[in-house]
């Protein structure tokens, strides 16, 4: 399979996903959300709400308010209904380029909307960082970046379009990524438009 690499780890599949692959996975999502409603997650100690809206499927959510911070949660924190399921659809990605023999037990759904946007960042909130993450793109295309494993090293900006698949081990697991914007208008995917970014993680030691 072609794959780009520069970090450790770090595996991008542009174009993995066909458009009716696309079409079935977003459906799919589309149905997720109308069982669990994306919310604003806060930041930690601010209150901020972050412009990206989520949602989740699988045992686990990643949520975060003022009071409590980055955490996972078993329960929709609006609904305290447990999460959907992961999608088939959705899970068939991961079997195939994550190569790690254990379910995801999140998808993180984060949804894009006019001029929604995600600061550098480390995804650190796991126990386990052995286990990969897997992200799918869908929708408008992205400009993220990608630096180092420390906060002051370089960064490079990637384009992410709809159907790209990334794959995050190694020690791109614990690299320092962000989405600087979304462009509107150039994919007619998502009703409504926007982009929808779904990250699958393991989030417990198998
Ligand atoms: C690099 N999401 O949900 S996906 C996130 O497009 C997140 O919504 C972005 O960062 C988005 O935490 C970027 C690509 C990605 C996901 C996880 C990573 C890159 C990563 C974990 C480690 C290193
Ligand atoms: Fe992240």
């Amino acid at each position: 399979m072609d794959a780009y690499s520069s970090l450790d780890g770090f595996r991008l599949f542009p174009g993995l996903l066909d458009a009716a692959r696309q079409r079935r996975i977003a459906a799919d999502i589309l149905a997720v959300l109308e069982a669990a409603p994306d919310y604003h997650a806060a930041m930690p100690k601010t209150g901020r709400p972050m412009s990206v809206a989520m949602s989740n499927a699988g045992r686990f959510g990643w949520y975060s308010d003022r009071e409590q911070g980055y955490r996972y949660i078993e329960r929709h924190p609006v609904t305290d209904r447990p999460w959907p399921a992961i999608p088939d659809s959705v899970l068939s990605v991961w079997w195939s380029v994550a190569g790690y023999d254990h379910l995801p037990e999140c998808c993180l759904i984060n949804l894009y909307r006019d001029g929604a946007k995600m600061g550098l960042h480390q995804d650190r909130d796991e126990a386990d960082f052995s286990a990969p993450v897997v992200s799918i793109s869908l929708g408008d295309d992205a400009l993220f970046r990608l630096g180092g494993t420390a906060r002051r090293d370089p960064t490079r900006s990637f384009k992410l379009a709809s159907g790209d698949v990334l794959v995050l081990g190694g020690a791109a697991r614990l690299a320092y990524h962000g989405i600087d914007r979304v462009l509107p208008g150039t994919s007619r995917l998502i009703p409504g438009g926007g982009r929808i970014n779904l990250t699958l993680r393991r989030v417990t030691r198998p």
